[in-house]
């Protein structure tokens, strides 16, 4: 039957007999030996096309393997083909930093070094492990995603603790399970809430974990951030205990719980290790239906002295709760002396003062001070856009839109155990004594507001910002102003900037279990130029010695340390500064988690 519409010049028919039906088309010869001109010219320009993309490629990969520049000519962007060349793009990158990783091994382990690298790290985890599985338990998740206009992006929390647990997971392909905190974790993990993870390189799993609103509010505002936290600061911040939170929190413990034993499932003799203040009843949990596991929890916070804590409604509930690890870490041996006190007086046990061990229902606990430190020989700002080293103080000032002569920075979250407050009532007082540097001197508090849903932490972002006011319109003339409060998150390139531009870098918490601004300043100042002036209330100042000491109550004191560094000669900067970089290269953040899981691996099981 002819098609009701047949085109011109063509003629389409089925040939009758239903089933076997046949289709004809009728064509004239001309036409029919242009269309396969047609189809054979674009075949041939796709081949050719095809066939000079792959050349390039090949050639590209080949100048890679050997060594040559790759950069001056990138690989061309073809549509047909993006997937491999992102493929092979990625797999350049890996290529390049495994060669980077292997060229520093091998120049350390010619130079005799001792330094912990993420290679030597790797190497070290795995021999330790033996295949054994790894789970890590941390409030904060590694890689959060985000809702960004029409995209979802991946984003790396700035974080000690991520950038300290992160080295070991992406070595032994464990697991990190975490509270999810992205507005589209959801969608971008499975249903059980795991996801490979790091996303270009997928190494390890990220199980998250979904918490409701009062969950939230009660665990982490309520227990951890009004109770725990002040209860563990000795900074004249009252504690919250409230029945509620503590139920929140024991019920949020429990639920992590769960999480880790579905995830240690069909395992045998793993290694646990449960990050901070959030989960003090976590190893108890875990050890109740996981005798075989290996469990530290390392408190990255201070531990106060027994009549401190012992104020705590729930203190020996918290204490069994964390003496179900085998070993539990804090960053300094005051912490772990106030901590052994602490059992001594709250709980029936045996302390071992000669081991540092608490002897309990026949289970020991090690408790050893491991001092958290930095990646080592970050990027300078620079070094992003290929020129590397530092950049000149100048060229720093201008960016930052600074024309004095003296700068100084701090960098906190706003929380009122880091002494914001006290330290600008110090600039006053400095620019009160030393009038001369009025007009050429600006202090820049670099400030990201924290937990901001908890009222004291509200209040104090305003009460600093009235504070600056007031020092502000004291010296303040047409053109200048002593105190620039720049109140928000910065990224890292910000933060390197102001750290390279700076004089001296300001830290006065009234309390701090270790403090990583300060070895952030001094790991930037590859110029070896630049003072730190730090609290000796800081867990950094036990290896900072070289930083100008300070106590951060004593207002006039601090003024003085400013007075100190802007006055400082070169030569006494580069000492004191090589000297605390020498510190910070040795004990970087890969041997913390070397010396964790080498610690771990030594203890026996329970006899
Ligand atoms: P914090 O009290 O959060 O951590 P701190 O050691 O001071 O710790 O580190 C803060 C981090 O946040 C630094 O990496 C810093 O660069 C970054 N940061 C601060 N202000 C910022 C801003 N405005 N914008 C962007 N980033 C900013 C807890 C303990 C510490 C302990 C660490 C690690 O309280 O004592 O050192 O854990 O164990």
């Amino acid at each position: 039957m002819p098609f009701p519409h047949p085109v011109k010049g063509c003629r389409l028919a089925l040939a009758s007999g239903g089933r076997g039906g046949k289709l004809t088309v009728d064509m004239p010869t001309n036409e029919i030996l242009l269309v396969t001109i047609s189809v054979l010219a674009t075949l041939l320009v796709a081949r050719w096309n095809l066939l000079r993309v792959a050349r390039r490629l090949v050639e590209w990969a080949h100048k890679l393997r050997t060594g040559e520049e790759t950069q001056k000519e990138p690989l061309p962007k073809t549509a047909l083909l993006w997937p491999v060349v992102q493929e092979v793009l990625q797999m350049a990158a890996n290529l390049k930093e495994a060669r980077a990783a292997a060229e520093e091994e091998a120049r350390l382990r010619l130079a005799g070094g001792s330094r912990w690298t993420p290679e030597r790290l790797k190497g070290h985890v795995r021999s330790i492990l033996h295949g054994r599985s790894f789970l890590v338990i941390a409030n904060r998740e590694p890689y959060t995603h985000i809702r960004d206009g029409g995209r979802i992006k991946c984003v790396t929390p700035a974080s000690g603790l991520v950038t300290a647990v992160e080295p070991v997971l992406r070595a032994c392909g464990g697991t990190w399970v975490a509270s999810a905190s992205g507005d589209a974790d959801r969608e971008t993990a499975d249903e059980h809430g795991r996801l490979r993870v790091p996303p270009d390189a997928p190494v390890y799993t990220l199980k998250r974990v979904w918490l409701t609103e009062e969950e939230e509010e009660g665990y982490y505002y309520g227990f951890s951030n009004e109770g725990l936290w002040p209860l563990c600061h000795i900074a004249h911040t009252r504690p919250v205990f409230r029945v509620e939170d503590w139920k929140q929190y024991c019920s949020v413990n429990g639920k992590f719980a769960e999480a880790a034993l579905q995830e240690l499932a069909g395992t045998e003799n793993p290694f646990v290790l449960i990050q901070d203040y959030h989960f003090a009843l976590l190893p108890r949990l875990i050890r109740e239906r996981r005798p075989d596991a290996k469990i530290a929890i390392f408190w990255h916070i201070p531990w106060p002295n027994p009549e401190a804590f012992g104020i705590c409604p729930w203190g020996r509930e918290l204490l069994l709760g964390m003496l179900g690890a085998d070993l539990i870490g804090f960053h300094i041996q005051a912490h772990c002396n106030n901590f052994l006190d602490t059992v001594d007086r709250l709980l029936e046990s045996r302390i071992d003062w000669e081991q540092f061990a608490v002897n309990r229902a026949e289970h020991k606990t090690t408790i050893k001070p491991f001092p958290i430190g930095i990646a080592p020989n970050r990027e300078p700002a620079e070094g992003k856009n290929g020129v590397g080293g530092p950049i000149p103080r100048e060229q720093v000032l201008n960016r930052l839109k600074l024309q004095v002569k003296w700068v100084g920075v701090g960098v906190d979250r706003i929380d009122y155990t880091k002494g914001i407050a006290e330290r600008f009532l110090a600039i006053e007082r400095f620019l009160e004594k030393y009038p001369e540097y009025r007009e050429n001197f600006v202090f820049a508090e670099l400030a990201a507001p924290s937990r901001t849903s908890i009222k004291r932490y509200h209040d104090l972002g305003a009460e600093l910002e009235l504070e600056v006011e007031r020092i502000n319109q004291r010296f303040q003339t047409r053109n200048w102003k002593p105190i620039l409060f720049l109140k928000e998150h910065h990224n890292r390139e910000e933060i390197d900037l102001f750290y390279q531009g700076a004089d001296f870098c300001l830290i006065t918490s009234l309390h701090d279990g270790m403090n990583l601004v300060g070895k952030e300043f001094v790991g930037s100042r590859s110029d070896e130029h630049g003072t730190l002036i730090l609290s000796r209330f800081a867990g950094a100042s036990r290896e900072l010695r070289d930083a100008l000491l300070v106590n951060p109550y004593d207002i006039d004191e601090v003024a003085e340390a400013i007075h100190d560094a802007v006055t400082m000669s070169t030569d006494e900067q580069k000492a004191r500064m090589s000297r605390m970089r020498a510190v910070l290269d040795e004990h970087n953040v890969y041997r913390w988690a070397a010396d964790i899981t080498t610690e771990l691996d030594q203890i026996r099981p329970d006899s």
